[in-house]
């Protein structure tokens, strides 16, 4: 077999930041993303002649633990008594840089696995099996997804042109992973219940702005719920941050945009990385902008 099967990244606007329930995947809040066109994973399978399963990322071979990673995931949804396979997986998306990888990669291993395996999965299938893998690539599905607490994936719309680029402070490898992050910030952070009612308000504020088409009222609640995401990590215990200075600065610079009057916000994830939501139809110009005042790599998210 030699076509890829591609998966998406996708940003939230409202963060999925601690799991109520771990068998099934449940997030404590409803969370909602944005699918970034431009950042993928592009996965093929191929039959292992040697007999054992390997995996490669960006034709690195990946360590064994990583590999039994993956296997005990697709174990659960292919067959039991196949052959060994070869996985290629090839990411534009920085790995583990909190990118949202992890969306990508698994919506295009889930999707390679249903085409290999002709298991014929229907899309609602799909997106049950992506969540066991990592919980956000279910929102992967939807241009526009929001993940609820019972589980569900629903589709939204919304009649406005997003862009979004990365202002890159780091690409390296995150040193705590978003998976023990979470846990640590659901078991010892002391604001964590109150960061649970804050984002359960924002879903349905953000419902509400996408609607009404509210591009500064979206922009707004992605902020504050970023910041409040954020805010878990240093009321944990170790605590911790995924922010440098860098970070800051970033940030320090969509701010000064958004007085001259550009339309522009942050958010961030579990890494260093400030991603810029803005209106498509302002790119150019904010791209010129933003160049002048960050001198590191930026990456545009949408064509
Ligand atoms: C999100 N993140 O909503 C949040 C914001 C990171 C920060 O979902 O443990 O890889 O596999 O369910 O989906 C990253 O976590 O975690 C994530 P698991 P996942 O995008």
């Amino acid at each position: 077999m030699d076509s890829y099967s591609l998966g998406y990244a996708n940003i939230a606007l409202v963060k999925y930041w601690g799991k109520k329930s771990k068998d099934p995947v449940l997030p404590y809040n409803p969370n909602i993303s944005l699918r970034l066109d431009n950042l993928l994973s592009k996965t093929k399978i191929e039959k292992n002649n040697n007999n054992i399963d390997e995996f490669y990322i960006n034709d690195e071979k990946q360590s064994q633990e990583e590999v039994d990673k993956m296997i005990k995931f697709i174990s659960k949804f292919t067959p039991t008594n196949r052959e060994a396979i070869t996985i290629r997986s090839y990411n534009t998306v920085p790995t583990a840089a909190g990118l949202s990888s992890s969306s990508s990669g698994t919506m295009a291993l889930v999707l390679a696995c249903n085409e290999y395996f002709k298991l014929n999965k229907t899309t609602k299938e799909l997106v049950e099996i992506a969540k066991e893998g990592s919980g956000s690539s279910c929102r992967s599905f939807y241009k526009l997804a929001a993940w609820l607490e019972d589980g569900s994936v629903e589709e939204l719309q919304c009649s406005l042109d997003f862009g979004m680029m990365v202002l890159v402070v780091n690409e390296d490898r995150k040193k705590i992973s978003s998976r023990v992050a979470m846990e640590r910030c659901v078991q010892t952070s002391t604001t964590f219940d109150a960061w649970v009612e804050k984002a359960k308000g924002d879903f349905v504020l953000m419902k509400e702005a996408l609607k009404d088409a509210n591009f500064e009222k979206i922009g707004e609640i992605t902020e504050s719920n970023a910041l409040a995401m954020h805010g878990t990590t240093s009321t944990s215990t170790p605590s911790f941050s995924f922010l440098t200075e860098e970070s800051h600065m970033a940030m320090d610079i969509v701010k000064e945009l958004r007085s001259k009057g550009y339309k522009c916000y942050f958010t961030m994830d579990a890494g260093p990385n400030v991603k810029v939501l803005y209106l498509r139809e302002d790119q150019d110009k904010l791209y010129e902008e933003i160049s002048k005042l960050w001198k590191k790599k930026i990456i545009l998210c949408m064509e």
